[in-house]
């Protein structure tokens, strides 16, 4: 869990609630994303760029695909992948991104849903950093409402014909294979693109002032035919992607601290330094204030981050909880960058310190993997039984 100076220990104390196995975990992620990482990061975010070397060294480190089991993957607990999803988005949401669309999305659906041979070829590799995956839910038209996607997947010849675009997709201008959602005949249905197949091209987003660090691309499939071998076997249907994104959210809802917890620090240790009217801003009551209430928001997302991932862990977690999770934590994270990025003055606008950074990759982490009205309103179907999204 956060690292935190004395002071903020000794109020909570909550590395007590981890095991030995965890703090080893996280102290380990913590170091690789803090020294290969962190020194380079604001300098990719202003250059709107994510190195390709990034992926082996997380494959080296077993960051891909860390909560799956066999075909190469490191088989760790819920918990385990949480905290490594702090740390690696405590260092900038990008990296975070990279880890959770690999693992959680492309892998996952491969895991899932993947016939024998589709797992043996591409999971290993994965795992290894070698290959990158990207997942295409979402199109130009349809965001929150995937059911409405317009690619369309046609059996001919024994292969698969298709058509369409998708748009927003973290990782398409790196991947070596996408996992494409399509609509068929039978419903939803998944496919396997890899990269330089004829009639598939990628066009990388640009000027975007999120997510810098990271790529995202929109994928086009014109008469893209691929073998029947590349179909998903394994799901039909909307539940296919759905429940890969469960994967993916309850990742976000403790990577989204991780920013939180880099915002706090920093804002709390400049309040220290920082003077004005003859003393540290820190001394003034209102600063004290904020400080106490980004602090209260952090400690109870992690508290409830960490009973969600001891729910998943005993086989418990429900995809409403994972909303819920991820709505709480993303919305309070915002708050918490927000705010210290008041605190900094204007030094709270510049890349010299993580604040803004982190910020402004928020408001994507606020939209992606379904919005905050998105999840609320799936919190909302939990609680009175009825749905309100159309
Ligand atoms: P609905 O009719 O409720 O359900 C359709 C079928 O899906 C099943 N289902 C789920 N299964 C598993 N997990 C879940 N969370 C599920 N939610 C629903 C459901 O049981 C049903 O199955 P079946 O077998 O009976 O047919 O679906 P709906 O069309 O009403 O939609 C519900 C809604 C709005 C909640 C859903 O569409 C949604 O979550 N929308 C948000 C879309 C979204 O989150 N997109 C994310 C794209 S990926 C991304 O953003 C990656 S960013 C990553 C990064 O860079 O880190
Ligand atoms: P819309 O669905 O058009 O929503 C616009 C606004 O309307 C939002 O505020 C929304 O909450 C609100 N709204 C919509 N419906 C309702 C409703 N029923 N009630 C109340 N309000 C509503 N997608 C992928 O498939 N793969 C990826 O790898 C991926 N990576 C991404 C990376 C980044 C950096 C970003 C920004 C997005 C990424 N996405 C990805 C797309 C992301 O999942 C979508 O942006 C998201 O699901 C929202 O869709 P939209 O942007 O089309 O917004």
């Amino acid at each position: 869990m956060a690292e935190a100076p004395d002071a903020q220990r000794a109020l909570f104390d909550l590395d007590t609630l981890l095991t030995d196995d965890e703090r080893a975990v996280r102290d380990t992620v913590r170091r690789f994303a803090t020294d290969k990482v962190l020194p380079h990061v604001p300098d990719w975010f202003e250059q709107g760029v994510l190195p390709g070397e990034l992926a082996a060294e997380c494959g080296s480190m077993g960051l891909f695909g860390m909560h799956l089991r066999g075909y190469g993957c490191a088989g760790m607990t819920a918990v385990e992948y949480g905290l490594a999803c702090l740390e690696l988005e405590a260092v900038d949401s990008g990296l975070r991104s990279l880890v959770s669309v690999q693992g959680s999305l492309a892998m996952t659906a491969i895991h899932k849903f993947g016939s024998e041979e589709q797992k043996q070829h591409w999971l290993p590799g994965m795992a290894a950093g070698e290959a990158i995956g990207c997942f295409g839910l979402t199109e130009p038209d349809h965001g929150s409402d995937p059911a409405g996607m317009r690619t369309r997947a046609t059996a001919s010849g024994g292969d698969w014909v298709l058509n369409g675009t998708k748009m927003w997709i973290t990782n398409g201008g790196i991947a070596d294979v996408a996992v494409v959602w399509a609509r068929t005949d039978e419903g939803i249905r998944g496919f396997l693109v890899p990269r330089g197949t004829p009639g598939f091209t990628v066009h990388d987003v640009t000027k975007k002032l999120s997510l810098r660090a990271s790529v995202t691309s929109e994928l086009v499939l014109d008469d893209c035919r691929v073998p029947a071998a590349n179909l998903l076997p394994g799901v039909t249907g909307l539940r296919g992607p759905l429940s890969c994104l469960n994967e993916a959210r309850y990742g976000i809802l403790w990577g989204a601290l991780g920013a939180a917890r880099s915002c706090f620090d920093a804002a709390r240790e400049y309040a220290l330094t920082r003077e004005q009217f003859g003393r540290p801003i820190a001394g003034f009551q209102l600063t004290q204030r904020k400080l106490v209430n980004m602090h209260l928001e952090l400690t109870k997302g992690l508290l409830l981050a960490l009973h969600l991932g001891r729910l998943k862990d005993a086989g418990r977690l429900t995809p409403q909880q994972v909303s819920l999770g991820k709505l709480n934590n993303v919305r309070e994270a915002l708050k918490i960058a927000r705010e210290a990025r008041g605190i900094l003055g204007a030094n709270g606008i510049t890349l010299e310190y993580p604040v803004i950074r982190h910020m402004n990759n928020l408001e994507s982490v606020l939209t992606y993997e379904g919005t905050d009205e998105i999840q609320t309103l799936i919190v909302g179907q939990a609680l009175t039984g009825l749905a309100a999204y159309g």
